[in-house]
C-alpha cells in the first residue's frame, strides 16, 4: 500500500478512537493540542495527496459552501410519535393497558430520559454515514446531513461490524454549559437550550453549525438490511453504543410500573443535575415481540410513552425591582415576581444578573416575563412579553449606591459563614442574622461565638428552647475542615471546589499564609488574577485577625488532616476496582458516580479492595480479584448498587 494512504489510514482511525473517547464515552484519551496535531498532519496530508481524500474522514466535517435551501428526506421506516402520560396516574394506566393486550402480569419497561432537544434520524451504509434528516412529520425530514456531520459525538463511521443500511434514531440536544457559553457571545441570546439547538441544526452555513457544540443520544432505530435488530430495547441500546453510538448512561432497565413510578420521582429530583434538559421520561416496552404484538394507533406505538414532568419555564408578571448587596459588595438587580411554581418549586424571584442584562432585555417593572428554572442556577427571566407591557411602564434606572450597603454586605457574609457548606450552622438563617446584627450583638462572624443563652432567649421571636439548640449548632460547627473554614470565609472567587484543593495543597492555614501568588497558581483553576486576590486575602491584617479571632474560640480543623466531607455516603470507606468495558457508561462515567455515593475508585487491586467490577473483556485485575478473595460484581449488580 502506498505509505501516504496507510499513514492517512491510521490518522484516521486514531482520531475516530479520541473522538468516540471524548465524544461518546466522556473519558478523554489524548490532550487537546496534541489531537490538534494529528488532524493537522492528516489535513496536510489528504492536501497533498487528494487522491485519497473520504467523506468519512475527520477532516470532512465542516463543507464550505452554505446550502440554498434543505432538500426534503423521506424517512426508510416513519418517526413514530409519542403519546403523554401527566402524572402518575396515567403512568399506572399505560400499564394497565399495555398488560392487559398481552395478557401478562409484570412488563420489563426500559427507561430513558426524554431529551427536550430535536429529534432526528441517522442513515448508515455498510458503516458510512451517508444521511442525516431532522423529524419533519415524520414521514418526510429535512436533509441536514451536513450539520449533523459537524456533531462530533456523531460516527461518521460505524465501529465492530455495522449492518448494510441501518437508520439510527437519536435526540440532539445543548448541554446547559454550551448552551450559557453561547449566549453569552451572541448579539441576541435564545431563549432556552432547545431553540439555540433548533436553531444551531437547520443553519443553512454548515460552518455555523460547526461552531456550536451540539450532542446526540441514540435511542433506537428504524429500518434495518443486513442484520436481525436485537431482541430487546435494552439490548438495542447495548449494542447501538457498541456501534459506537452514543447512549445515555441514564438509561434503566425496570420491571413492573411501581420501579418506573419510583424511577420518574427519582429523576424527577435528579433532574436539575444532569446539565442538560430533560421534559421526562420514556417507557418503553422492553421485549420486541411484545412491542410488535402492541403495535401502533394513529402514528404513537402503544407500547411507549412519555412521562412529562412539569414545565421549567412558566409566565408570571413582575411586582418590583430591588437591589441586593453581596457579600463581597458587588450589587445585584433582583425581580420579584408573582409566585407561580415552576418545577414543582415556588418562584417569588428572579435574578436579573446587572444593568447590562436588564437594558438588553428591555425589562421592567410591570412587564409579564418568561421565567426559567433549570439546574441549581437561580430562577432567571427569559424574555419579556412585550405584547402584554402595561401602558405606563418605566425603564429601570441602575442606582450608583445602595442605602445601608456596608449593612447588606456584612449580613450575606455572616449568612456565607452559616450556610450548608460552610459552618453549617443549623437553625441561624437570614432572618436571625438580621435581627442579631441590627440590636447590635454581632458585627461580625466570630461574634457568633460570643453569645450565651440569655442574650438570645431575649431576642423576638426567640425563646429558651431555640436559644439552647442554636447554641448548640454553634458549638458542633466548631470542629470542621480547613476546606469548609475556607470556603466559610468567603475568599472572593475562591468556591467550594477551590477552597477544597486550596485545604488539600497547603493543610494548614499556616502554609496558606506563607503561599506566594505563585505557589497559589499551582491549584487548579486558580489564575494569576484568583491567586493575587487570595494572596491579598491572607495578608490583610483584618483577615488575619478575624481568623485568629475565629480560632480563639474554638473553631478547628484535623491539623494537617485531608478534606474529608462530613455527608457522608451510602458507599463510604468502600473501594471499588473497575476492569473490562461497560456497555452502559465509561469506566470514568462510572468511577464518578461510585464516588459521588462516597466510595473510593482505585487503578489496582489489593486487599484494601471490597469489590472488583467487571465489564467485557475483563484483564487480569479479575484474576488478582479471585486470588485475593475479593467480591466481583457484574454491570447489571453495579446499576443495581448505584440505584
Ligand atoms: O429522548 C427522547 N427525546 C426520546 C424520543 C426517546 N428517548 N425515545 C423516543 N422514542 C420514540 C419511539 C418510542 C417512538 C421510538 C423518542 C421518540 N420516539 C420521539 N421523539 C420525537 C418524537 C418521537
Amino acid at each position: 500500500m502506498d505509505p501516504n494512504l496507510q499513514r492517512i489510514l491510521e490518522l484516521r482511525a486514531e482520531i475516530a478512537r479520541h473522538d468516540y473517547r471524548y465524544y461518546v464515552l466522556d473519558d478523554p484519551s489524548i490532550t487537546d493540542s496534541a489531537y490538534d496535531t494529528l488532524l493537522r498532519e492528516l489535513a496536510r496530508l489528504e492536501h497533498e495527496h487528494p487522491q485519497f481524500c473520504s467523506a468519512d474522514s475527520p477532516t470532512q466535517r465542516v463543507g464550505s459552501t452554505p446550502a440554498a435551501g434543505f432538500a426534503n428526506v423521506t424517512h426508510r421506516e416513519p418517526m413514530l410519535s409519542l403519546a403523554n402520560a401527566f402524572g402518575e396516574q396515567e403512568l399506572r394506566e399505560f400499564d394497565q393497558r399495555v398488560r392487559e393486550a398481552l395478557g401478562i402480569d409484570t412488563v420489563d419497561y426500559v427507561a430513558e430520559n426524554k431529551l427536550d432537544g430535536l429529534a432526528v434520524s441517522l442513515t448508515y451504509e455498510r458503516g458510512v454515514l451517508v444521511s442525516g434528516a431532522t423529524r419533519g412529520d415524520g414521514r418526510v425530514g429535512e436533509d441536514v446531513t451536513q450539520n449533523i456531520r459537524t456533531i462530533r459525538a456523531v460516527p461518521l463511521r460505524l465501529h465492530g461490524r455495522p449492518p448494510e443500511v441501518i437508520e439510527v434514531r437519536g435526540e440532539v440536544y445543548l448541554s446547559h454549559a454550551s448552551f450559557r457559553a453561547l449566549n453569552a457571545q451572541a448579539e441576541r441570546p435564545f431563549a432556552n437550550p432547545r431553540n439555540a439547538a433548533a436553531g444551531s441544526l437547520r443553519q443553512l452555513d454548515a460552518r455555523i453549525t460547526a461552531a456550536r457544540p451540539l450532542s446526540i443520544y441514540c435511542y433506537g432505530i428504524g429500518a434495518i438490511v443486513g442484520a436481525a435488530a436485537p431482541e430487546t430495547q435494552w439490548d438495542l441500546l447495548i449494542w447501538l453504543r457498541q456501534l459506537g453510538l452514543r447512549v445515555s448512561a441514564e438509561s434503566r432497565k425496570l420491571s413492573g410500573i411501581e420501579q418506573c413510578v419510583a424511577f420518574s420521582r427519582e429523576m424527577e429530583g435528579r433532574r436539575d443535575t444532569l446539565g442538560y434538559d430533560i421534559d421526562g421520561i420514556v417507557y418503553k416496552v422492553n421485549r420486541r415481540a411484545w412491542q410488535e404484538q402492541l403495535g401502533a394507533v394513529a402514528r404513537a406505538p402503544r407500547w411507549a410513552i412519555a412521562f412529562k414532568f412539569p414545565p421549567q419555564e412558566v409566565a408570571t408578571r413582575i411586582t418590583d425591582i430591588t437591589v441586593q448587596v453581596g457579600r463581597t459588595g458587588a450589587l445585584t438587580p433582583v425581580a420579584h415576581l408573582e409566585p407561580k411554581l415552576i418545577g414543582g418549586v415556588t418562584v417569588t424571584r428572579a435574578t436579573l444578573h446587572n444593568a447590562d442584562e436588564i437594558r438588553r432585555k428591555d425589562i421592567r417593572v410591570g412587564d409579564l416575563v418568561l421565567v426559567r428554572r433549570a439546574g441549581e442556577v437561580i430562577p432567571e427571566v427569559v424574555r419579556v412579553l412585550v405584547e402584554q407591557r402595561p401602558v405606563d411602564a418605566q425603564p429601570f434606572v441602575m442606582p450608583e449606591t445602595v442605602a445601608n450597603a456596608a449593612l447588606g454586605q456584612r449580613i450575606q457574609a455572616i449568612v456565607h459563614f452559616s450556610s450548608r457548606h460552610a459552618l453549617n450552622i443549623e437553625g441561624l438563617g437570614p432572618r436571625l442574622i438580621e435581627q442579631l446584627v441590627a440590636a447590635g450583638l454581632v458585627a461580625d462572624v466570630s461574634d457568633l461565638y460570643r453569645l450565651d443563652a440569655a442574650t438570645l432567649a431575649a431576642l423576638e421571636r426567640m425563646g429558651e428552647k431555640s436559644a439552647q439548640r442554636l447554641l448548640a449548632a454553634l458549638e458542633h460547627s466548631k470542629a470542621t475542615t480547613l476546606a469548609r473554614f475556607l470556603f466559610a470565609l468567603g475568599i472572593p472567587g475562591v468556591g467550594e471546589v477551590t477552597a477544597a484543593n486550596l485545604a488539600g495543597r497547603f493543610g494548614t492555614i499556616d502554609a496558606i499564609y506563607q503561599a506566594s501568588p505563585e505557589d497559589l497558581r499551582a491549584i487548579e483553576d486558580v489564575g494569576p488574577i484568583l491567586a493575587d486576590s487570595i494572596h491579598g486575602f491572607f495578608q490583610d491584617e483584618n483577615n488575619r485577625a478575624l481568623i485568629k479571632r475565629l480560632v480563639a474560640a474554638g473553631v478547628h480543623w484535623p491539623e494537617a488532616g485531608p478534606v474529608i466531607d462530613a455527608n457522608k455516603g451510602p458507599l463510604d470507606g468502600k473501594t471499588f476496582v473497575l476492569t473490562g468495558t461497560l456497555a452502559s457508561m465509561s469506566r470514568e462515567q462510572a468511577a464518578e458516580r461510585l464516588r459521588a455515593l462516597g466510595a473510593r475508585v482505585a487503578d489496582s487491586v489489593s486487599r484494601k479492595t471490597d469489590f472488583v467490577v467487571a465489564g467485557a473483556e475483563p484483564g487480569s485485575k479479575l484474576d488478582k480479584a479471585g486470588a485475593l478473595g475479593i467480591p466481583v460484581l457484574s454491570e447489571i449488580e453495579l446499576q443495581e448498587m448505584l440505584q
